[in-house]
């Protein structure tokens, strides 16, 4: 894995920024045992309900850029099974499989690595006793962010690192075991697009160097965990200041009810797999 140095700087959205375009994802329905979800504290349970109806409207919003949304079924045996985001790094035609963090978790990488298979992608998995949650995996702008934290550990951060150097790509690892805000790395960063990074204070900048920086306000930190799917952001409905922030900078905001996740530590990324079909 690399370090780089430097400031990184602030700005609006840069002019041409690119990203592939997605038009594909995988999402799994959230079951009732959503309420045996982990979670590091008790902010109520939630209701399975609800959930079903915030995912609906997520596959909608998908929908609404551009993506064909294949849906697994929920999963009784997994309370965390719809944070399918945790099982997977897909890069180009490619996928990593992951072995979650989380013992309770493990099981879940089956399902969503025979619909990836499906959807005919070439498919490798991290090896024990290594561990890696998707979470942890930040893409941004051809290179890699990887977060070492409560559930991937150095050989999963260094498994991924390898893995990518394989192919040529860049990742550099950033150390959060000490924070005790977030869960995974994308829980406080999240790329936009070309050289856009969304982050929460705390992170070394040092690593952000080349990218320009639009900051989360510490009582809006949620709503770091956003999305860029082709020409809109996701993002997690109830920061204002952050949708206005976004908007401000040139961004098309779709704002989203996650409170029944969060209840549970999800996150709108890890409800989905976004990723571009490889050709038959
Ligand atoms: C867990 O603790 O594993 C789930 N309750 C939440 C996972 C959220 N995933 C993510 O942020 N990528």
């Amino acid at each position: 894995m690399d370090k780089t140095a430097g400031t990184p700087s602030t700005s609006a959205r840069a002019e041409g920024a690119t990203t592939a375009r997605l038009d594909a994802a995988i999402v799994r329905l959230p079951d009732a045992a959503l309420v045996h979800g982990l979670r590091r504290d008790d902010r109520g349970w939630p209701s399975p309900a609800l959930a079903l109806e915030q995912h609906a409207r997520y596959r909608e919003a998908l929908a609404s850029c551009g993506l064909a949304v294949t849906v697994l079924p929920a999963d009784p045996a997994h309370p965390d099974a719809t944070f399918v985001e945790d099982t997977a790094v897909i890069v180009g035609g490619e996928v990593l499989i992951t072995r979650p963090g989380a013992p309770s978790r493990r099981g879940e990488v089956d399902a969503v690595e025979s619909a990836l298979r499906a959807a005919g992608f070439e498919t490798s998995a991290i090896e024990a006793p290594a561990t890696l949650d998707g979470g942890d995996v930040c893409e941004a702008d051809g290179r890699f962010f990887v977060g070492i934290s409560a559930r991937t550990n150095e050989a999963g951060a260094n498994q991924l690192a390898s893995w990518l150097a394989r192919r040529g790509i860049g990742c550099t690892a950033i150390d959060i075991r000490a924070r005790t805000d977030i869960l995974h790395l994308k829980s406080g960063l999240a790329w936009l697009g070309g050289r856009d990074l969304l982050a929460i204070d705390g992170f070394p900048m040092a690593d952000f160097a080349g990218y320009s920086i639009v900051p989360v306000d510490a009582d809006e930190a949620y709503a770091a965990n956003a999305v860029c799917v082709n020409d809109a952001v996701l993002v997690a409905s109830g920061h204002p200041r952050l949708q206005a922030r976004l908007e401000g900078r040139g961004y098309r905001t779709l704002a989203l009810d996650m409170s029944e996740f969060a209840r549970v530590d999800g996150g709108l990324s890890c409800l989905s797999l976004r990723f571009r079909r490889p050709p038959c």
